[in-house]
Formats: C-alpha cells, structure tokens, sequence
C-alpha cells in the first residue's frame, strides 16, 4: 500500500477539519522537523556524551537531564522561526517563551513537554515529546498569561513523538487520531496507524503502585478492583507500568487499559498529583477523547479544568471509556 505522509494527510483533511489549513501544516511541519532532529539525538545518545544529568534543576524541581535540555533547546529554535507561533510555554521553561521580534509572528500557542520519561533516557526505555496547539484569544500585541492558560476544550491540535524501537507520531486536529512512523531512509513519517479507536475496554492497568502507602482509601478501592479479577473476563487485568507517560499511554492507546497517576499524600497536608496538566494531561486528553476514551481528574474531565498557574499538576485517569469510568467511580462515593 503506498503510504502517505503527514503532509497529506493534513491536505486530504483540509475540508473536514478547518485546523488543516496551510498555515497549520508548515507549523506542523516545523514540529515534525524538530522531532525528527531529537530523534537523531535521542537515538544515539549513548554514543556521544549526552547522557546524564546537567547539574541543573527545572521550574518542576526535577534534575535536568542533557537530552531534556537539548530537546528543548531543538524545539524552541526551530519553532521560534516557524512565523506561526505568538508563544510558547515548555514544561522545562518557568515562564511564557516569547517569540523574538526579529522573527513573524502567527496566532498559535504552542505548549509542550519536550522530552518526557526523561528518567528512563540513560536506560534506554522509550520517551516522548507532547505538544498541544490553541489559538491566541487576543487579535494583537503581547501575548498574556491568560492567553496560555487556556482549558483543554480549546486546544485545535494535540499529539506526541514517541522514541521508541521506532520513531512515531500520533496526533489529532478534533478530526479523529492518526499515527505515523519515521521512516529513516527517506526521513518522512508515513501513516501507518489511521483512524486510532481505543478498546472502550482493556486488559492493562498503569500506577506506580509503589506508592500505596500515600494513597487514600478511594485509589486504593480502583487499584484493587483492576487487580481483583471482578469483571466480566472474570480474570485480573495486566500491570503494566513503565515510568514514561507517553510509553504508557501508547501502548494502552493502541490496545486499551488504563494510566493512572492518582493523588497520594506524600505530604499528608497537600495532596501531590505529579502530571502537568497544560503540557501533559490536556494533549493526551484531547487525543483519547479524540479515539473514544476518557481522561479524568477523578472528578471532572481533564479538558473541562480551567487552569490557574502554567505549571499546575492534576492528578490523571486514562484511555479505556469503560476502566475509566470504573476507575473515577471510585471517588464519586466519596465527593457525593
Ligand atoms: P513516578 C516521568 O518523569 C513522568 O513525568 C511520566 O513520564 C511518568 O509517567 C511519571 O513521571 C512517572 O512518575 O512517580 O511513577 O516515577
């Protein structure tokens, strides 16, 4: 079959989706390219001194890893040139990244996470890049934080990079979910995976379960209930846990399951929910939404949150309609 490129697939969408204009295309192709250069990156960073840590320490408070930060770096380069963008915010920058007056301006936001699983980079387990694209709210002039916090609902694109045993992109414009897979001889990504529908109902669940102590008696009702074998299989479901969100989140796409990154009380006065919720939990929302699953905060939909801070966590439910579903109704008891 001959496969086609992102390029036209966007162009062969143009009618149904008013994102695929041309404008988004070249900023897509902007993101592609960029991709394609922490790929290179990525794919042989055991073989040049990128390993490891900076020394430095982010707006997270996480170590910064040297490919985390070369990532960005590749990112906010590329995109600061692409003349479609009026800012950006990364999950590795504390503030808004200006575009340089120096170069056009568009009327996109881009918000990313360049490089997530960075802990699992140096062994060699799959990592990630996860965008989400809205549209300014202001006609002109500087962008303000108000612009960039915006709720899911608005977001026109979403996706992710995964850097895995191939090179893949998956992404939506609100038009349905469409993969593609780098091919390296020739340097385009080509569909491979059109049409993405999640199981309404999978046979995985994702929690680093090493946290039950934290957990309250809610979170740890869902996690049992995957593991009791009450369903209509009559069997337990799969742990499934690799520490790389993206990873995580592919595989139970492609398959069906569950992710979940509860709240847990490692501090017993703060509940602590570790995702991002502007460059992590809102593109990955959009885009299992999109393949006809649901994403939770345990009590409302991600994409519904109206964010306050660039930074702010939540704590996230999943991929399968069906073992989402289950996983919030858990909580429901609790919040009633
Ligand atoms: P924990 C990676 O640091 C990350 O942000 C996600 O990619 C991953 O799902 C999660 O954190 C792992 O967190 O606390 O289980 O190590």
């Amino acid at each position: 079959m001959r496969q086609i490129t992102v390029t036209e697939q966007l162009l062969l969408h143009q009618k149904a989706s008013p994102m695929a204009t041309g404008r988004f295309t070249r900023l897509l192709n902007e993101l592609i390219l960029a991709a394609k250069i922490v790929s290179r990156e990525v794919n042989k960073a055991g073989l040049v001194n990128i390993l490891g840590l900076t020394g430095d320490v982010n707006v997270q408070g996480e170590q910064v890893r040297k490919l985390d930060e070369l990532a960005n770096g590749i990112i906010i380069h590329r995109m600061q040139r692409a003349g479609l963008l009026c800012a950006m915010a990364s999950e590795e920058n504390a503030d808004i990244i200006e575009i340089p007056p120096q170069f056009a301006h568009g009327d996109y936001i881009l918000l990313f996470d360049p490089l997530d699983g960075s802990s699992n980079i140096d062994v060699n387990v799959s990592i990630g890049t996860i965008f989400s694209i809205v549209r300014r709210t202001h006609d002109e002039g500087q962008v303000c934080m108000e612009e960039v916090l915006q709720k899911g609902e608005n977001q026109v694109a979403a996706g992710y990079f995964i850097y895995g045993s191939s090179t893949m992109m998956v992404y939506t414009t609100g038009d349905g979910v469409h993969g593609f897979t780098l091919d390296p001889s020739v340097g385009e990504f080509l569909l491979s995976h059109p049409n993405i529908s999640i199981p309404e109902r999978g046979r995985v669940y994702s929690v680093n379960e090493g946290y039950w102590n934290y957990w309250d008696e809610p979170t740890r009702n869902a996690v049992n209930y995957f593991k009791s074998g009450r369903n209509k299989r009559r069997k337990p479901y799969s742990l499934r846990y690799i520490g790389s969100l993206v990873s995580d989140f592919h595989r139970n796409l492609l398959s069906g399951g569950i992710f979940m990154y509860p709240r847990d009380f490692r501090d017993p006065k703060k509940p602590y929910g570790k995702l991002r919720l502007l460059c992590e939990a809102n593109p990955l929302a959009f885009v299992v939404e999109q393949a006809g699953g649901a994403a939770s905060d345990g009590d409302r939909r991600i994409m519904e949150i109206e964010p306050s801070e660039l930074h702010q966590r939540t704590p996230l439910f999943i991929g399968s309609r069906e073992d989402v579903r289950t996983a919030v109704s858990f909580y429901k008891d609790q919040s009633a």
